[in-house]
């Protein structure tokens, strides 16, 4: 962590275009070796895989297998809930197949006239579950929490005041009248949001006594690995089509968003919004957030090993729109917000095109855009952007979009 600086020395982020430094991409075409990839085949058996270990390595930390025994415990279930539109069931995941910590609780909402398994939306949330609908009987959750006065939270926990503080960001109810379902995880029941040396969340089932090592889990790997394990119960799940699943994530989720879909094909649909840098963004564009600035303000969210490449973003051998070819030939679907430049809107718009040379390569219809739509006016093809008026958040355009892309890609609409 040498080349890490104090909060006085830390450069200003730069928001003028005119200044981002000139810089070359690794292509996502061609091998460690020089090679070419010009098949499916290759890209399948050569070069997705190198990508892949680069990404584990040096960016966000590889993660463990996933355990033997897990126990998933319905604690409740509603079948009139949001007034008789939904069924509204309350799960807990008990990773080491005990009924003890770490533990991870699903809320999850499907429609009540479903009469077959139905697609569903997947999502991490930042203050618990509870946060996310109006309804009062749902579990408030009892894990730690970052502070936020607004949010209802107390000596890092949540209290009544909490509940549906977030709602505005889920709209279950259309969720619902479109025919999905929505599955919400507080991240926290994984990995606690802070620099605890990675003692506590789902590290301690793994490495409890020691420091995970360079190329080993920060906590964006963590909450992807258990975005897999909420997977790994909708396959056991009849009311859902665990072949439809959408992960979304916004911000630091949405980071983790797209890294659990690189990972993980099993999720068919891939959505980041508002992800910023370590997520949609180009790292070497420097626009906005940095990897100086985004190490130092949360050194436990990547791996040590990314800590390098801190004001040296040129030595990276991949950057962000390698993340995205990971998720190809699966839809994906980027969002930035225009007043959200820390997050670098442009920088998210091309690394969603320069993946497309690996979609084209698969057989899908790509992006299909060079240059930055207009705001609100959404692109549309095997691979999604847009870029809303307004600022970092989800809005209910944001939703609109998703449900469209959705309907698009698992309904043929
Ligand atoms: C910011 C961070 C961003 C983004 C955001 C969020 O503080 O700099 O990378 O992750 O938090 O998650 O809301």
């Amino acid at each position: 962590i040498c080349s890490q600086t104090s909060q006085a020395q830390r450069p200003k982020p730069n928001y003028d275009e005119s200044k981002v430094p000139e810089f070359k991409l690794p292509d996502p075409l061609v091998t460690s070796e020089g090679e070419k990839v010009d098949s499916a085949e290759e890209w399948q058996k050569v070069r997705r895989p190198e990508i892949l270990e680069l990404f584990e390595s040096e960016v966000y930390g590889k993660s463990p297998a996933p355990p033997k025994d897990m126990l998933f415990e319905v604690t409740s279930q509603k079948n009139d809930a949001l007034n008789g539109k939904a069924i509204r069931k309350e799960v807990s995941i008990y990773f080491s197949g005990k009924k003890e910590e770490p533990r991870m609780d699903l809320l999850i909402y499907l429609p009540a006239k479903a009469t077959k398994p139905v697609p569903v939306f997947i999502g991490l949330n930042f203050y618990g579950n509870h946060t996310i609908t109006e309804e009062k009987d749902v579990k408030l959750s009892d894990k730690w929490m970052r502070a936020n006065k607004d949010k209802g939270i107390v000596d890092h926990h949540a209290t009544e005041k909490s509940r549906g503080t977030s709602a505005s960001r889920w709209p279950i109810e259309k969720i619902i009248d479109r025919g999905y379902g929505l599955v919400a995880i507080y991240c926290g029941d994984i990995d606690p949001d802070y620099d605890d040396g990675f003692k506590n969340g789902v590290h301690a089932l793994f490495n409890s006594k020691q420091k995970p090592a360079p190329d080993e889990w920060g906590t964006i790997s963590a909450w992807a690995w258990g975005l897999s394990r909420a997977m790994d119960y909708l396959e056991t799940d009849k009311q859902i089509d665990a072949n439809k699943v959408a992960v979304m994530g916004h911000s630091r989720l949405g980071k983790t968003s797209l890294w659990a879909g690189a990972q993980d094909p099993r999720f068919a649909l891939v959505i980041s919004n508002d992800s910023g840098c370590g997520g949609a963004a180009l790292s070497r564009r420097r626009f906005g957030e940095t990897l100086n600035v985004i190490n130092n303000a949360f050194p436990h969210w990547f791996c040590d090993n990314f800590n390098k490449y801190i004001d040296k973003e040129e030595e990276l051998p991949v950057d962000q729109h390698m993340l995205i070819s990971l998720i190809a030939p699966r839809p994906v679907y980027v969002a930035s917000a225009e007043d959200d430049r820390w997050a670098d809107p442009n920088g998210e718009f091309l690394s969603v095109k320069y993946a497309e040379p690996v979609y084209k390569l698969l057989g899908t219809s790509g992006f299909g855009a060079k240059e930055m739509p207009k705001v609100n006016q959404p692109i549309q093809q095997q691979m999604g952007y847009h870029i809303r008026t307004g600022k970092h958040n989800v809005t209910d355009f944001d939703w609109q979009q998703y449900l469209d892309f959705a309907d698009q890609h698992f309904k043929g609409s």
